[in-house]
């Protein structure tokens, strides 16, 4: 072999070893070591990866989930939840637009729950965190640490009780399934932090009988606050309806606050709530120096938040407007009046004659029935504190899907034994 061929080689090898380092140069310059990394192989490999998990999943969509107080989200909500999904409301500064349609979302809930001029609103990922807000404002303007409470609130309120050492005095329930006034008014005390009213509750969706729990509160100088975490999206619109509801909003001037949630009946994505405070300066209460970013203070529990959930719950609001929702709610109470009439049908009673799209069906043995649905596809939540299913007829529960699942419940009642 000739000289020259060694030659060729030698240059040959060190063009491609400057070859080599300019396009390492170029990838750790210009790309991340993790977006080098996730070469279309890779990212295929992680997505199948997921999607075995996720094939465990029962899905909205599919409409076999019967008992969540969730549903799938308006499409909208989907698209702008992963253009917003980089933002951080914790630092206001750093996103001063998603601040903006954060302010703009929480006036549409206040217009919503009627709340006066004083009144303020704070962004929160979900009912748990608007009672504990809430109940964190009620001691602190108190000094007080005793919640009176329905005992139908929700769980929440027991983790209330253990991070803020508060304690619960539970109130019993009427006939009718909803706080029994005469009681409550017995368990009034100078110690009394907090009364709580549920618009809405979890196990049956009942309504306290607000309007009177907010004169005592009035008359009593109480802190009363309203948990219309699932009722919040639905009352405004029955009523509008011609249903015969309770008053629950701040027009009742003895009303402190009240949580309402999006993720529930506002058809938009998790983690979104809104609590709503009468007056803006109780916020202050719950407020701490924040010298680390753009806002002199922060108030509430969260830092760092996606402005993404709450972008998405714009948008839906803005898409649905008054009398999408409006619609909304009728055509899920339509589908609760259909499945009442299907139940009874069966020789299954219900708890009682359902208040807004939450249905209770009688059983021996809840649990039995609830086990057996599950295998053969369906989801229910039992309530064994009433010896019932619940069944949550969200937007994605069509008539259809009820037709569907009536001989799906009927053969699961005369397997066990219901029927
Ligand atoms: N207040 C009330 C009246 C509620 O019903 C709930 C939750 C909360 C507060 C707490 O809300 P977050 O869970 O958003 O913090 N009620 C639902 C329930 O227990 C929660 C839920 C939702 C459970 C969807 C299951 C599910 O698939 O049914």
């Amino acid at each position: 072999m000739s000289i020259s061929f060694f030659l060729d080689l030698g240059k040959n090898i060190f063009f491609l070893v400057i070859f080599l380092i300019i396009v390492s140069f170029f990838n750790c310059y210009f790309l991340s070591p993790v977006m080098v990394s996730l070469d279309s192989k890779k990212r295929q490999k992680i997505f199948a990866e997921l999607k075995q998990f996720q094939q465990h999943d029962f899905s909205f969509s599919s409409g076999h989930i019967l008992g969540s107080m969730c549903t799938v989200p308006q499409p909208i909500a989907r698209e702008v939840y992963m253009q917003f999904l980089e933002t951080n409301l914790g630092d206001p500064e750093l996103c001063p637009g998603t601040k903006e349609i954060e302010s703009r979302y929480i006036t549409f809930i206040s217009q919503l729950l009627h709340a006066p001029k004083t009144s303020a609103g704070q962004i929160v990922s979900g009912g748990t965190e608007g009672n504990i807000t809430a109940m964190w404002i009620a001691k602190q303007l108190s000094g007080k640490k005793e919640i009176l409470l329905p005992t139908s609130a929700h769980f929440s309120f027991q983790k209330i009780a253990s991070l803020m050492g508060m304690k619960l005095i539970e109130i019993p329930v009427t006939k009718e399934y909803v706080m029994d006034v005469a009681e409550l008014k017995k368990k009034i005390h100078t110690t009394t932090a907090a009364v709580v009213g549920l618009a809405g509750s979890t196990e049956l969706g009942t309504i306290d009988p607000i309007p009177e729990l907010s004169e005592i509160c009035t008359d009593e100088h109480i802190f009363f606050h309203v948990d219309a975490a699932f009722g919040g999206f639905v009352i405004p619109f029955l009523k509008e309806l011609q249903y015969k509801v309770t008053d629950f909003d701040f027009q009742l001037k003895g009303v402190s606050t009240i949580s309402i949630d999006s993720h529930k009946m506002g058809y938009a994505a998790i983690p979104l709530g809104t609590l709503v405070v009468r007056k803006k300066q109780w916020l202050e209460t719950i407020s701490v120096d924040s010298p680390y970013i753009s806002s002199e203070k922060q108030a509430g529990i969260l830092g760092t938040r996606s402005g993404a959930p709450v972008a998405a719950a714009y948008a839906v609001a803005r898409f649905l407007g008054h009398e999408g929702y409006k619609q909304m709610v009728q055509s899920c109470m339509e589908v609760t009046q259909y499945t009442e009439r299907r139940i009874r049908e069966l020789g299954l009673p219900l708890v009682m004659k359902p208040t807004m799209n939450v249905i209770g069906v009688k059983l021996k043995k809840p649990g039995h029935v609830v086990d057996r649905l599950s295998k053969k596809g369906w989801r229910v939540n039992k309530v064994e504190r009433l010896s019932c299913i619940r069944l949550v007829l969200m937007p994605q529960i069509t008539k259809q899907i009820i037709d569907e699942f009536i001989p799906v419940l009927k053969k699961t009642c005369e397997e066990v034994g219901e029927l």
